[in-house]
Formats: C-alpha cells, structure tokens, sequence
C-alpha cells in the first residue's frame, strides 16, 4: 500500500488544530470540565496507566510515535469531511494492518475521529452536516474491518446482552462493542434502539447471559434505568455501562448501580472479561 497521506485531498475545513485538543493528549476526558464528585468517580473508572494519550500509547495503535497518531487521525477526519470513503477506508485498514487488532482501530482511531468531530461542532468548524456525513463514512468503516479474534478469547460459552434506550441513535459505539467483544471470544446479541428497556430486563432474566451491556448516549430518566440495571443484577447478571451520556457525568454509573463503566472499546472488553467472571 502506497503512502496514504499524499492520497488525502485537503478538505476545505483544513481546521487549526492548535484551538482543538485532541482527547487523547487530554486524558479520556477533561477532568477540569467535571465536578469533584464526578472525577472522583473518572478516577476509579479510569483506562489504567500506559492506555493514555503518549507515546506508549501511540506504539500500542502501531504508530511510532504521537505525532504520528496525530497526523493519522488527521487525515482520515480529512478524508471523511470530504466524503472520500476510499481514502478514509484506506487510512483504516492501514491501521488495522499494523496493529492487528480492530479493537485497537476502533478505541485509538475511529472513536477519537468521532469525538474529535464533536469537539470542531463545538468549536464552530463542523456543521451538523459534516457530523452527520462522518457518522456515515465511520459506521462503513466499521462494518468493513475484518474480525482479528484475540489471541486469549473469553472462555467458550461466554454470551453478552447488549441494549441501547429506545430511540437513542447513537449506534456506532456499540456497535464496535459488540464486534470487539465477539473478537474476544463473546456471543453477543444487541436489542435494537426500538426496545424498551423493560424488554431488556425481560430478555436478561429469561436467557441470563453472562453479561448485560447497556450503552447510552442519549440518558432515559434515571429512575427507569436505575430500575432496570437493579433488576437484571437482581437476577445475577452483572451489568457494564459505557457511552457518550457518561463522558461528563461517569458518577452516573454509580448512581444508576451498575457493575462498572467502560470509557472505551479496549476496557470495555477487559471489563467484560472480568464481570463476566468464568
Ligand atoms: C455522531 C453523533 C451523532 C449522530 C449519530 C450517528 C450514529 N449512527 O451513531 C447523529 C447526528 C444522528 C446524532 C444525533 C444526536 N446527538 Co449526537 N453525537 C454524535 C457525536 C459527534 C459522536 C458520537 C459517536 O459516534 N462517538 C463515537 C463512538 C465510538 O463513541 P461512543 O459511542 O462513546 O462509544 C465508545 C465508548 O463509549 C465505548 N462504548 C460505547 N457503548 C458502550 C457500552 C459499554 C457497555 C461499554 C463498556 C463501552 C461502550 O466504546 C466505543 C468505542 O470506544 C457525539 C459527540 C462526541 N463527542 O462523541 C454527539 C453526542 C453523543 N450527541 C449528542 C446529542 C445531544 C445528540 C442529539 C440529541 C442532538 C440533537 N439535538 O438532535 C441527537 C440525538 C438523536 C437520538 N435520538 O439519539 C450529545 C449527547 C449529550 C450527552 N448525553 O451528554 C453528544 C455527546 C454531543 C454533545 N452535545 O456533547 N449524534
């Protein structure tokens, strides 16, 4: 394969990264945006050393150096503004080869080009337009890796529920759960965004999986998600949370008393690991 980045048309939102702060030089989250109350609750859920934004995490993506991830994530958020889908597929499956992993894709490259969208929207440099195009050029993406099953899967057997609230939208993030999970070694199965969660608990405490997974972007009213998680722990089923609703508020995992929280794919799946506990 070529040099990817003499292939990436300049978008015309070439964007001054200097305004932006990209997530991972920050930590998964900016702890100055969070009430004490809040970080105390990041801190316990926190992506162990060595997972941050550095050059040890750079080499893990298969990177080299940060600089490099930088201007890797760089040209697929390029490719992808412009609608280029062959050049941000591209920039993908180069990751993917060298890492060896579509977890690694995933949690270092696709999930920090979607918050890093979120952050030019913030910022005034991308329009819904472009957030709504990118979301469509990265769920291609994510729907064209080729599985990498994991060199130590769960053991056999080991089955996932996974949920979203009714009408949350936000699909991409569990999607990649999911398919990082199954390259773990995981059954999984993923109640549509049209159920309630009532159907979940339904669906939990009659196949008693080994472990429920409810992500959420958009928070239902707490007391009915509150209601929910204690009843499937009720019927012994450990439940993970993870999603966007949790970036600011990763108390709310304590509050709605779910087992633990994962702040991306890679610990999801190491927490899934030890939830699901066989
Ligand atoms: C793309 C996007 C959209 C797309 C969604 C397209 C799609 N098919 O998914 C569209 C344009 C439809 C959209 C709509 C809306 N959006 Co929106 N959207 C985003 C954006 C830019 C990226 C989301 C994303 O894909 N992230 C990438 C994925 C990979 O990340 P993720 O979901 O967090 O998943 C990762 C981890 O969290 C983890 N994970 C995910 N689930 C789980 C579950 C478990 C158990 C575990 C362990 C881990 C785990 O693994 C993933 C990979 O590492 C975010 C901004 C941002 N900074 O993220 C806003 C954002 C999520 N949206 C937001 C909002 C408010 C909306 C709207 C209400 C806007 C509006 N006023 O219309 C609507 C709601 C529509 C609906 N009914 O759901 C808010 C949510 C606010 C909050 N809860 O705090 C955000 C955070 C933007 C903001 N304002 O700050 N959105």
């Amino acid at each position: 394969m070529g040099d990817v980045s003499s292939k990436v048309p300049t978008y015309r939102w070439e964007v001054d990264y200097s305004a932006v702060r990209f997530p991972r030089e920050r930590g998964t989250i900016g702890a100055g945006e969070m009430s004490s109350a809040a970080a105390a609750a990041h801190r316990k859920h926190a992506i162990p050393a060595g997972l941050r934004g550095d050059d040890r995490a750079a080499r893990v993506q298969g990177c080299g150096t940060a600089a490099a991830a930088r201007s890797r994530l760089r040209h697929l958020l390029n490719a992808l503004l412009c609608g280029d889908a062959e050049a941000a597929g591209r920039v993908a499956q180069r990751a993917l080869l060298e890492t060896g992993s579509r977890t690694a894709v995933f949690a270092d490259l696709l999930h920090p080009a979607q918050t890093e969208i979120g952050n030019l929207w913030y910022a005034g440099q991308a329009s819904y337009v472009d957030e709504v195009r990118v979301a469509a050029g990265v769920r291609r993406i994510v729907r064209g890796l080729r599985p990498t099953p994991a060199a130590r899967p769960a053991p056999r057997g080991s089955r996932c529920l996974l949920a979203v609230p009714r009408g949350d939208l936000h699909d991409i993030g569990v999607t990649m759960f999911a398919l990082a999970l199954q390259d773990h070694g995981w059954t999984t199965e993923l109640l549509g965004p049209g159920s309630d969660l009532r159907d979940a608990v339904d669906a939990a405490t009659a196949r008693r999986p080994n472990l429920f997974c409810l992500s959420v972007a958009c928070m239902p009213a707490l007391t009915e998600v509150e209601g929910a998680v204690s009843a499937i722990r009720g019927a012994r089923v450990p439940v993970l949370v993870g999603g966007a609703a949790f970036y600011r508020r990763p108390d709310l995992a304590d509050r709605l008393g779910a087992d633990a929280l994962g702040t991306d794919v890679r610990m999801g799946v190491v927490l899934a690991r030890r939830l699901g506990g066989r």
